[in-house]
């Protein structure tokens, strides 16, 4: 195994070049069903070749709503690939996320959030309904999205904070009812959606499936019509603003909560400490962040087989990923306090 230098590494600044280098962009990524994105019925979102109109329309659509009805799987089955990660789990998604989606009418800039919920006592907690409410500004249209048939008391929280932006900067508003191939009866969703469209009065009410992609061309065709013209900002094979190093350690981070399951604790997150990629190889060494040692019992597992099968799924997304073999070494390492220190989380990248 080749040696890598970690501080060398860790000395390297993360510069803009860099950055933009290494964003994210389409042709990385082929193999949907390896990210249980199939194709059927998937969005046919992009063009091979993209040649934006002159009067081209532009504009940044937020998405939000309370944990779990669905908002990264909307943003990945829009753009046809894994941009934001997904799990049953509520409160998955940490971080603002841009998908940028690009066809020759335009640009639609959108931006995934976490899920805004009631009870945030911690630092992260806060962090993250910050990062989701800031998601609300200076947006072209503000995109609300709920579970069929469910209109649970955080629904009704995030219905007010929204009643409050739409008042405030007259911010367009799409009601988006995710799951209706779960709770989609005539005789649940008819109701529901009246009530919906009493209470709020949005400009849209559109019952789709994320997961199935059912209905997402007519969400498509509202938003072009409701985005103002502009110069697209992105360059159009461009699909996110992340780089591959925060793309790599949410991924491990996905594996990590998906196999964990009920036993994942919240307080966890993943570092990329080194990221070197040559022509045909990447080293990629992730530190996973717990607070307790009995956390890091449950990440490693029996005699390891756990962060082993944690290490081996992320390492073939990786590979898909990057295009290329990849080295994947995962650590554990418990740093107490970290999830409610401010500090902490800033130098974890968890910055405003
Ligand atoms: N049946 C069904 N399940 C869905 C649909 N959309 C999303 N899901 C599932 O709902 C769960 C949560 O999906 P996410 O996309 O992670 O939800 P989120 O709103 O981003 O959640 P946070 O990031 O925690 O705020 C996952 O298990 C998805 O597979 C849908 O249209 N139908
Ligand atoms: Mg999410």
């Amino acid at each position: 195994m080749t040696e890598i230098n970690r501080d060398e590494d860790q000395q390297a600044p993360a510069d803009l070049t860099e950055d933009l280098q290494a964003a994210f962009t389409k042709g990385r990524a082929l193999d949907l069903a390896s990210f249980g994105i199939t194709d059927e019925g998937l969005v046919e979102s992009q063009e091979p070749v993209i040649e934006f109109d002159d009067n081209a329309y532009f504009g940044h659509v937020t998405i939000i709503g309370r944990p779990n009805v669905g908002k990264s799987t909307l943003l990945n089955h829009i753009l046809g690939e894994k941009i934001s990660i997904t799990s049953r789990k509520p409160q998955t998604t940490r971080h603002q996320v841009l998908g940028i989606f690009s066809e020759n009418e335009g640009q639609m800039v959108f931006v995934d959030t976490p899920g805004i919920h009631k009870k945030a006592n911690k630092a992260l907690n806060k962090y993250m309904n910050r990062a989701a409410t800031q998601g609300m500004k200076d947006v072209d249209v503000l995109v609300w999205m709920v579970s069929a048939g469910q209109l649970t008391e955080e629904d009704e929280y995030i219905g007010e904070l929204v009643a409050k932006v739409k008042a405030e900067s007259d911010t367009p508003l799409i009601i988006l009812v995710n799951k209706i191939d779960k709770n989609g009866s005539h005789e649940v969703l008819l109701p529901y959606l009246s009530n919906l469209q009493a209470k709020y009065n949005p400009d849209h009410l559109i019952p789709v499936s994320a997961l199935q992609s059912r209905n997402l061309d007519t969400l498509l065709n509202v938003l072009r019509s409701m985005l103002p013209k502009g110069k697209p900002f992105f360059d159009k094979e461009q699909l996110t603003d992340r780089t591959l190093r925060f793309l790599a350690a949410e991924r491990i981070r996905e594996k990590l909560t998906r196999q964990l399951g009920d036993e994942l604790p919240h307080e966890l997150t993943v570092e990329i400490e080194a990221f070197k990629e040559d022509d045909d190889l990447a080293h990629i060494h992730g530190l996973i962040l717990v607070e307790r040692s009995s956390q890091k019992s449950i990440v490693i597992g029996k005699r390891g087989a756990r962060l082993k099968r944690v290490g081996s799924d992320a390492r073939v997304e990786l590979e898909r990923l990057l295009g290329k073999k990849v080295m994947l070494e995962l650590w554990v390492r418990v740093k107490s306090g970290w999830s409610d220190d401010e500090r902490a989380l800033q130098s974890l990248g968890y910055v405003d």
